[in-house]
Protein backbone atom coordinates (compact mmCIF):
# COMPACT_ATOMS: atom_id res chain seq x y z
CA UNK A 1 0.00 0.00 0.00
CA UNK A 2 0.90 3.62 -0.73
CA UNK A 3 2.15 5.64 2.66
CA UNK A 4 -0.26 8.70 2.92
CA UNK A 5 1.87 10.75 4.14
CA UNK A 6 1.25 14.21 6.95
CA UNK A 7 1.23 17.53 5.41
CA UNK A 8 -0.25 15.76 2.93
CA UNK A 9 -2.51 17.92 -0.05
CA UNK A 10 -5.15 16.33 -1.71
CA UNK A 11 -6.59 17.35 -5.01
CA UNK A 12 -10.31 16.05 -5.73
CA UNK A 13 -10.78 17.09 -9.73
CA UNK A 14 -14.06 18.19 -10.80
CA UNK A 15 -14.61 19.28 -14.61
CA UNK A 16 -17.34 21.42 -13.42
CA UNK A 17 -16.00 23.76 -11.37
CA UNK A 18 -12.28 24.22 -13.60
CA UNK A 19 -13.63 26.57 -16.28
CA UNK A 20 -11.77 25.95 -19.68
CA UNK A 21 -9.20 23.96 -18.25
CA UNK A 22 -10.09 20.54 -19.02
CA UNK A 23 -9.43 18.23 -15.75
CA UNK A 24 -6.45 16.00 -17.39
CA UNK A 25 -5.07 19.28 -17.21
CA UNK A 26 -5.23 20.24 -14.03
CA UNK A 27 -3.91 17.24 -13.02
CA UNK A 28 -0.55 17.62 -15.02
CA UNK A 29 -0.07 20.96 -13.34
CA UNK A 30 -0.65 19.49 -9.89
CA UNK A 31 1.85 16.52 -10.27
CA UNK A 32 4.13 19.06 -11.60
CA UNK A 33 3.47 20.92 -8.43
CA UNK A 34 3.89 18.36 -6.35
CA UNK A 35 0.52 17.23 -5.17
CA UNK A 36 0.66 14.36 -2.86
CA UNK A 37 -2.67 12.72 -3.29
CA UNK A 38 -4.98 13.30 -6.31
CA UNK A 39 -8.88 12.20 -6.82
CA UNK A 40 -10.91 11.54 -9.43
CA UNK A 41 -14.50 12.81 -9.13
CA UNK A 42 -16.41 13.35 -11.80
CA UNK A 43 -20.05 13.64 -11.65
CA UNK A 44 -20.97 14.22 -15.42
CA UNK A 45 -18.80 11.83 -17.41
CA UNK A 46 -20.06 8.61 -18.58
CA UNK A 47 -17.90 5.58 -17.49
CA UNK A 48 -16.37 5.46 -20.73
CA UNK A 49 -15.05 8.78 -20.66
CA UNK A 50 -13.95 8.02 -16.37
CA UNK A 51 -11.73 4.95 -17.51
CA UNK A 52 -10.16 6.46 -20.79
CA UNK A 53 -9.53 9.97 -17.75
CA UNK A 54 -8.87 7.44 -15.05
CA UNK A 55 -6.14 5.49 -16.86
CA UNK A 56 -4.46 8.63 -18.02
CA UNK A 57 -4.02 10.05 -14.24
CA UNK A 58 -2.95 6.61 -13.25
CA UNK A 59 -0.02 6.72 -15.99
CA UNK A 60 0.46 10.84 -14.51
CA UNK A 61 0.32 9.75 -10.69
CA UNK A 62 2.42 6.52 -11.22
CA UNK A 63 5.47 8.33 -12.46
CA UNK A 64 5.75 10.87 -9.70
CA UNK A 65 4.57 7.69 -6.65
CA UNK A 66 1.70 10.06 -6.01
CA UNK A 67 -1.51 8.43 -4.88
CA UNK A 68 -4.52 8.71 -7.16
CA UNK A 69 -8.18 8.07 -5.59
CA UNK A 70 -11.35 6.86 -7.79
CA UNK A 71 -14.24 8.39 -6.55
CA UNK A 72 -17.63 6.56 -5.61
CA UNK A 73 -16.57 3.31 -7.28
CA UNK A 74 -14.31 0.14 -6.34
CA UNK A 75 -14.39 -1.31 -9.92
CA UNK A 76 -13.48 1.63 -11.53
CA UNK A 77 -10.67 2.09 -8.88
CA UNK A 78 -9.32 -1.50 -9.65
CA UNK A 79 -10.33 -1.24 -13.70
CA UNK A 80 -8.34 2.13 -13.93
CA UNK A 81 -5.22 0.63 -11.79
CA UNK A 82 -5.42 3.57 -9.20
CA UNK A 83 -4.51 3.16 -5.62
CA UNK A 84 -7.48 2.92 -4.47
CA UNK A 85 -11.17 4.23 -3.84
CA UNK A 86 -13.44 7.35 -1.80
CA UNK A 87 -16.58 6.62 -0.81
CA UNK A 88 -19.27 8.73 0.69
CA UNK A 89 -21.37 8.28 2.84
CA UNK A 90 -24.20 7.15 0.29
CA UNK A 91 -21.44 4.69 -1.39
CA UNK A 92 -20.96 2.83 1.63
CA UNK A 93 -24.52 1.66 1.61
CA UNK A 94 -23.89 0.25 -2.16
CA UNK A 95 -20.26 -1.31 -1.22
CA UNK A 96 -19.82 -1.40 2.52
CA UNK A 97 -16.13 -1.17 3.36
CA UNK A 98 -15.89 -5.44 3.67
CA UNK A 99 -17.00 -5.57 0.05
CA UNK A 100 -14.79 -2.91 -1.31
CA UNK A 101 -11.47 -4.72 0.52
CA UNK A 102 -13.07 -7.96 -0.94
CA UNK A 103 -12.85 -6.11 -4.59
CA UNK A 104 -9.60 -4.11 -4.17
CA UNK A 105 -7.78 -6.71 -1.17
CA UNK A 106 -5.73 -5.19 1.09
CA UNK A 107 -2.94 -3.19 -0.42
CA UNK A 108 -5.26 -0.73 -1.72
CA UNK A 109 -6.26 2.80 -0.44
CA UNK A 110 -9.83 3.51 1.48
CA UNK A 111 -10.90 6.58 2.43
CA UNK A 112 -14.83 7.34 3.44
CA UNK A 113 -16.40 10.95 3.65
CA UNK A 114 -17.74 12.13 7.10
CA UNK A 115 -20.03 15.13 7.92
CA UNK A 116 -20.41 14.35 11.30
CA UNK A 117 -18.72 13.61 14.96
CA UNK A 118 -20.40 10.49 15.34
CA UNK A 119 -19.81 9.11 11.04
CA UNK A 120 -16.75 10.19 12.15
CA UNK A 121 -16.25 7.99 15.16
CA UNK A 122 -17.97 4.70 12.93
CA UNK A 123 -15.49 5.52 10.37
CA UNK A 124 -12.52 5.54 12.99
CA UNK A 125 -13.57 2.07 14.22
CA UNK A 126 -14.01 0.73 10.57
CA UNK A 127 -11.55 -1.11 8.03
CA UNK A 128 -11.09 2.41 6.19
CA UNK A 129 -7.15 3.82 5.46
CA UNK A 130 -8.30 7.88 5.50
CA UNK A 131 -11.19 9.82 6.37
CA UNK A 132 -12.66 13.03 4.74
CA UNK A 133 -14.19 15.40 7.44
CA UNK A 134 -16.30 18.54 6.59
CA UNK A 135 -17.65 20.45 4.88
CA UNK A 136 -15.68 22.96 7.16
CA UNK A 137 -16.52 25.89 5.39
CA UNK A 138 -19.40 26.95 3.07
CA UNK A 139 -18.89 25.11 -0.05
CA UNK A 140 -20.75 25.31 -3.54
CA UNK A 141 -20.04 21.75 -3.94
CA UNK A 142 -22.79 21.02 -0.80
CA UNK A 143 -25.43 23.17 0.78
CA UNK A 144 -24.49 23.39 4.27
CA UNK A 145 -21.34 23.59 6.20
CA UNK A 146 -20.08 22.04 9.62
CA UNK A 147 -17.94 24.58 10.76
CA UNK A 148 -14.62 24.27 13.17
CA UNK A 149 -15.87 23.48 16.00
CA UNK A 150 -15.21 19.38 16.13
CA UNK A 151 -11.97 19.62 14.57
CA UNK A 152 -9.89 18.93 17.68
CA UNK A 153 -11.67 16.52 18.74
CA UNK A 154 -11.59 14.57 15.43
CA UNK A 155 -8.03 14.98 16.04
CA UNK A 156 -7.99 13.70 19.80
CA UNK A 157 -9.99 10.68 18.54
CA UNK A 158 -7.78 9.83 15.16
CA UNK A 159 -6.47 6.51 14.53
CA UNK A 160 -6.07 7.24 11.11
CA UNK A 161 -5.34 10.08 8.34
CA UNK A 162 -7.84 12.83 8.50
CA UNK A 163 -7.96 15.35 5.56
CA UNK A 164 -10.39 18.49 6.70
CA UNK A 165 -11.83 19.41 3.16
CA UNK A 166 -15.07 21.66 2.15
CA UNK A 167 -14.19 25.35 1.06
CA UNK A 168 -10.75 25.61 2.54
CA UNK A 169 -8.72 28.34 0.46
CA UNK A 170 -5.11 29.75 1.42
CA UNK A 171 -6.95 32.69 3.21
CA UNK A 172 -8.64 30.24 5.43
CA UNK A 173 -6.12 27.37 6.00
CA UNK A 174 -4.59 29.14 9.11
CA UNK A 175 -7.85 29.00 11.16
CA UNK A 176 -7.56 24.58 10.72
CA UNK A 177 -3.78 24.73 10.65
CA UNK A 178 -4.09 26.18 14.67
CA UNK A 179 -6.13 23.22 15.33
CA UNK A 180 -3.76 21.27 14.46
CA UNK A 181 -5.26 20.04 11.22
CA UNK A 182 -2.26 18.05 8.95
CA UNK A 183 -4.36 17.40 6.07
CA UNK A 184 -6.40 19.13 3.60
CA UNK A 185 -8.17 18.56 0.68
CA UNK A 186 -9.97 20.47 -1.87
CA UNK A 187 -11.97 21.47 -5.18
CA UNK A 188 -12.24 24.92 -6.13
CA UNK A 189 -9.04 26.37 -4.78
CA UNK A 190 -6.85 24.48 -6.56
CA UNK A 191 -8.93 23.49 -10.22
CA UNK A 192 -9.87 27.22 -10.35
CA UNK A 193 -6.67 29.02 -9.05
CA UNK A 194 -5.15 31.42 -11.91
CA UNK A 195 -1.49 29.89 -11.36
CA UNK A 196 -2.20 25.96 -10.36
CA UNK A 197 1.85 25.27 -9.88
CA UNK A 198 2.18 28.95 -7.87
CA UNK A 199 -1.32 27.70 -5.65
CA UNK A 200 0.22 24.26 -5.04
CA UNK A 201 3.65 25.60 -3.85
CA UNK A 202 1.97 28.12 -1.62
CA UNK A 203 -0.54 25.41 -0.16
CA UNK A 204 2.30 23.20 0.22
CA UNK A 205 5.01 25.65 2.07
CA UNK A 206 2.16 26.48 4.63
CA UNK A 207 1.34 22.70 5.41
CA UNK A 208 5.24 22.44 5.16
CA UNK A 209 6.02 25.09 7.80
CA UNK A 210 3.09 24.21 10.44
CA UNK A 211 4.35 24.05 13.61
CA UNK A 212 0.75 23.70 16.13
CA UNK A 213 2.16 21.62 18.90
CA UNK A 214 -0.40 19.44 20.76
CA UNK A 215 -1.34 21.07 24.14
CA UNK A 216 -0.47 24.81 23.44
CA UNK A 217 -3.83 26.56 22.62
CA UNK A 218 -2.26 27.97 19.39
CA UNK A 219 -5.40 30.41 19.11
CA UNK A 220 -5.07 33.80 16.71
N1 LIG B 1 -16.88 16.77 0.41
C1 LIG B 1 -17.07 17.59 1.44
S1 LIG B 1 -16.87 19.19 0.99
C2 LIG B 1 -16.53 18.78 -0.61
C3 LIG B 1 -16.57 17.41 -0.75
C4 LIG B 1 -16.34 16.66 -1.98
C5 LIG B 1 -16.26 19.77 -1.67
C6 LIG B 1 -14.95 20.45 -1.53
O1 LIG B 1 -14.84 21.40 -2.55
P1 LIG B 1 -14.24 22.83 -2.29
O2 LIG B 1 -14.34 23.49 -3.63
O3 LIG B 1 -12.81 22.65 -1.86
O4 LIG B 1 -15.09 23.49 -1.25
MG1 LIG C 1 -19.57 9.29 -3.67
Amino acid sequence: MKVLKENSLYLVTSQEYSGRRNTLDVVKSAVLAGIDIVQMREKEMTRKELVWLGKEISFLCLEKDIIFIVNDDPFLAEEVGSDGVHLGQGDINIYNLRQTRDILGKEKIIGVSTHSLSQFEKANNSDCDYIAFGPIFSTKTKDYSIGVADIKKVLDLSLKPVFFIGGINLDNLDIILNKGAKNIAMIRALVNAEDIVRCIKDFKNKLNDNNFVLGETNER
